[in-house]
């Protein structure tokens, strides 16, 4: 009873609060709109139970520290990351016999001896290096004896303020937590209180797995140091020092050889400062203990309030940005777990507006400037041998966990990407060289915070010299959102250098004279009977084809490099065009072998649909039609990761309820304890492959937004794939158009009904939607037609298919929809209404 009535007076408390906070905020994101939206509970996750495992456990992080907070009453533990905190040292993966085998590989797949070519590759052209892993440091454990019996617990992790909070009651005494990771300030704050004087008592501890020393010293500091793993024979050589120093009110403290136990104390503030001695990912000379300690010394100086309003306002310049509303029901109002449960069978649309500020809150926390990108789980690592070494895996994965970055408007999270690739065109070159004597750069599926760039894994896996190709779309998407040249000439160098690379690693196909990738793969699959190794991939020449026409634009538009561009457009058009199959499919490999029943993880022959965009609805209906064929083939339920991607999939065929459908498939809750096979949602609302990977998260928070809004078809679509659901009324606020446009709006009854759109940079701003729409002072708009004059939307010319002979085509269905053109001035905000 007790328990229940707490839980309601805390949720009341809590929905006050929002209210607090969200009014103003509203009231400067909706500039101006007249309608009122209705906000259901504030943007949190909440449960009625400590995690007793780490998938439930609730992730902080401020790009650099990351922490998992259990919120147990007992035996609280916060699990330590830092993110430059992973095995071995400075290391390289070339195979320079690969340069001997490489013509003999080749001709070995142009003869279809494809178990041979792979056998070759295996045995030449990887190393012993598979790659490095990301570690975790280690823990801080607080014992409070005596608060076993506990009532009217209460956790949750306000996404609003990044800060993690759990209440109980013990003998009458309510104790509280606060735990946030400061941005900042560079270390994670913990504040304990109690509601009535004295009552605090505990005991403090630090360990980890790669712990060398932890000790307590004088100063109410406990210090813990280690170094990585030595790992496939490179000795680990990046070392930790972590501190954590108790500034207590009231009672007493003692010290013995690993612990501070603190007793009848009012409150407690705790501070965690963690650093390493990694400088970049070629240099490991910075002294980590007296990093540490500089970061600990300035947040000791500051009160807990100053550290708090700090915190919050640093994140809340990222997060406040967007908001989004579908509605709300009573379902809302359960825990989290519950609803993620829940969820298949019950209408709870604010967990999908909850899971999208989920993933923008987990880009935020896992990937801040100037830090490493997001890894295969962000930040957060409970182990010293994560699944795939939690490293980078770029087939898909780590481009996935960007795809919000620039639409749900946090451009400046993209940033560590950005260098990422900047390094990789570095360490990239050596590759190029050793193994292939190309110029230019390359990396293949997998990279580590060394930048290794080489085969990893094994042939099936690794064959893939196209991963700086893809990573490399990053540089020019961000250019499309926020039109800086001077940014574009600096990222220009590696363009072309990637583009080098493939001009000299081409080779014309025996048949059709075509300029392929060979040896390649498409991502981790393979025709049934054959090896997944082969020449001319779809998924390749789409990559490719991006690659050279983005390059030979920025070309263009720095001035530069005319002759060479001459060169780059002829290899341009020599790349295969796609292909249609025998099923109507589009081809996945350049021979007709898809198996309509290939329920295979990876959609790779799709890439050319979501995230590139060289299949269309309008210009190019055949190649859409196969797409979709491809797709129902593929089916739905798959690995988290690739539940996400059909979300985007499914958003670009602009079919809203089967989008919906796979939302269905992706909140779909996965046992946090005994993993299954297909994918889903733990009850952290973190992504289960299973196991843990970011990249769900992220992926589907990308396809949410691309539900409600793309901007890659010549123009800014408005509810683009709108699902039945949603159709009565919402709004969404924030998001990111191409050109540099700010958008916000809202619908009813499946019509755009007020837009406002926020003008960075000037321009046309074209604009498709299903319904009429006006300036809201009562100006007409011009219906548009031709091509876009704003060439941030401007398309590219994309190849007619070649159709099998067979080919089925299954028709889409394509929802009529309107343009209209509105020249803006940079700076400006315009407001529309819907007729
Ligand atoms: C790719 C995927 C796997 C997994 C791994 C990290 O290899 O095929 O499903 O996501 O990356």
């Amino acid at each position: 009873m007790i328990h229940l009535k707490l839980k309601f007076k805390l949720l009341l408390m809590k929905q006050l609060r929002i209210i607090a906070i969200i009014l103003p905020l509203t009231a400067v994101f909706l500039l101006g709109f007249k309608t009122v939206t209705s906000k259901g509970t504030k943007i949190k996750l909440w449960y009625d139970k400590p995690a007793t495992v780490w998938n439930e456990a609730l992730p902080i992080g401020n790009g650099r520290l990351g922490a998992m907070v259990y919120g147990d009453p007992v035996n609280e533990k916060i699990q330590l990351n830092e993110e430059t905190f992973w095995s071995g040292g400075p290391s390289r993966n070339d195979n320079p016999n690969a340069l001997k085998a490489l013509p003999e590989v080749r001709r070995l797949i142009f003869e279809g001896k494809y178990h041979q070519a792979e056998k070759m590759v295996n045995e030449n052209m990887l190393t012993r290096l598979h790659g490095s892993i990301y570690q975790v440091v280690g823990n801080l454990n607080l014992l409070f004896e005596g608060n076993e019996n506990y009532t009217g617990y209460y956790r949750e992790l306000d996404l609003e303020t990044a800060m993690f909070t759990t209440t109980y009651k013990v003998d009458g005494v309510t104790f509280k937590r606060e735990v946030f990771a400061s941005q900042p300030d560079q270390v994670i704050v913990v504040k304990l209180s109690a509601s009535k004087p004295g009552k605090l008592s505990f005991i403090a501890s630090m360990n980890g797995p790669l712990q060398k020393t932890s000790k307590a010293t004088g100063s109410q500091t406990i210090e813990m140091t280690g170094i990585s793993s030595t790992h496939e024979g490179v000795t680990g050589q990046v070392r930790f020092n972590a501190l954590t120093k108790i500034i207590q009110k009231g009672g007493k403290t003692s010290i013995d050889a690993e612990n501070i136990s603190v007793s009848g104390a009012d409150e407690a503030l705790i501070l965690i400062s963690i650093a390493t001695n990694f400088i970049d990912y070629q240099t490991l000379n910075a002294n980590e203990a007296e990093k540490c300690s500089t970061f600990l010394a300035s947040a000791a100086n500051k009160p807990y309030t100053e550290l708090r309003e700090s915190h919050i306002a640093a994140y809340q310049k990222y997060f406040n940005r967007s908001t989004l509303d579908l509605g709300t029901s009573p379902a809302a109002l359960q825990t989290t777990d519950v609803r993620v449960r829940n969820f298949s069978t019950s209408n709870d649309p604010e967990l999908i507006s909850l899971y999208y500020h989920f993933g923008r809150y987990l880009l935020i926390s896992s990937s801040r400037p100037g830090g490493q990108p997001a890894n295969l789980q962000g930040i957060w690592n409970e182990s010293t041998h994560p699944a795939w070494d939690s490293k980078y895996t770029i087939n898909i994965n780590t481009e996935m966990n960007y795809w919000p970055a620039e639409k749900c408007n946090l451009t400046e999270m993209h940033g560590p990407l950005i260098q990422m690739v900047k390094e990789l065109s570095q360490s990239g070159q050596k590759t190029a060289r050793d193994m292939y004597e190309c110029n230019g750069w390359v990396v293949h599926h997998n990279t580590d915070i060394w930048r290794i760039t080489g085969v990893v894994d094994g042939a099936f896996w690794g064959m893939w010299p196209m991963g700086g190709a893809w990573l490399s779309q990053h540089l020019w998407e961000h250019y499309l959102y926020i039109g800086d040249v001077e940014y574009l000439a600096t990222v220009y160098p590696v363009l072309k250098s990637a583009c080098e690379f493939y001009s000299d690693f081409l080779i014309e196909d025996t048949v059709n004279k075509w300029l392929v990738v060979s040896p390649s793969i498409s991502p981790e699959n393979a025709p049934a009977g054959r090896p997944s190794i082969c020449a001319g991939a779809t998924m390749d020449n789409q990559i490719l084809f991006d690659l050279f026409s983005k390059t030979i634009k920025a070309a263009g538009i720095l001035g530069v490099d005319e002759d060479l561009m001459v060169e780059f457009t002829n290899i341009l058009d020599h790349l295969p065009p796609m292909q249609i199959g025998q099923h109507g499919q589009l081809q996945e490999w350049k021979e007709d072998m898809d198996n309509p029943d290939d329920k295979h993880r990876h959609v790779s022959h799709l890439y050319g649909l979501h995230p590139g965009s060289q299949i269309s609805p309008y210009s190019t209906p055949e190649l859409f039609d196969a797409a979709r064929t491809t797709l129902i083939h593929r089916g739905d339920v798959s690995t988290g990761w690739s539940m996400g991607w059909k979300v985007n999939f499914w958003a670009r065929l602009l079919d809203g309820n089967h989008a919906m459908k796979l939302i269905r498939d992706q909140l779909s809750l996965v046992d946090p304890v005994n993993n299954r096979s297909n994918g889903g949602t733990y009850p952290n609302l973190l992504d289960a492959h299973p196991p843990f990977q970011i990249d769900g998260n992220f992926g589907c928070t990308a396809g949410i937004a691309e539900m409600l809004m793309q901007s890659h078809n010549g123009a800014i679509h408005i509810l683009p794939a709108l699902p039945d659901e949603w159709k009565k009324k919402g709004e969404v606020t924030g998001l990111r158009a191409y050109g540099g446009f700010d958008i916000s709006f809202n619908w009813k009854n499946g019509k755009v009904h007020k837009i406002v759109i926020k003008s960075n940079l000037g321009g046309n701003c074209r604009l498709r939607l299903p319904n009429k729409i006006m300036l809201a002072d009562g100006t007409q708009l011009q219906q548009a037609s031709g091509t876009n004059p704003n060439p941030f939307f401007a398309t590219a010319d994309i190849k007619k298919p070649l159709i099998a002979k067979p080919a089925i085509r299954n028709k889409a269905d394509i929802p009529a929809t309107l343009l209209y053109d509105l020249l803006t001035k940079p700076g400006e905000t315009y407001t529309i209404s819907g007729i």
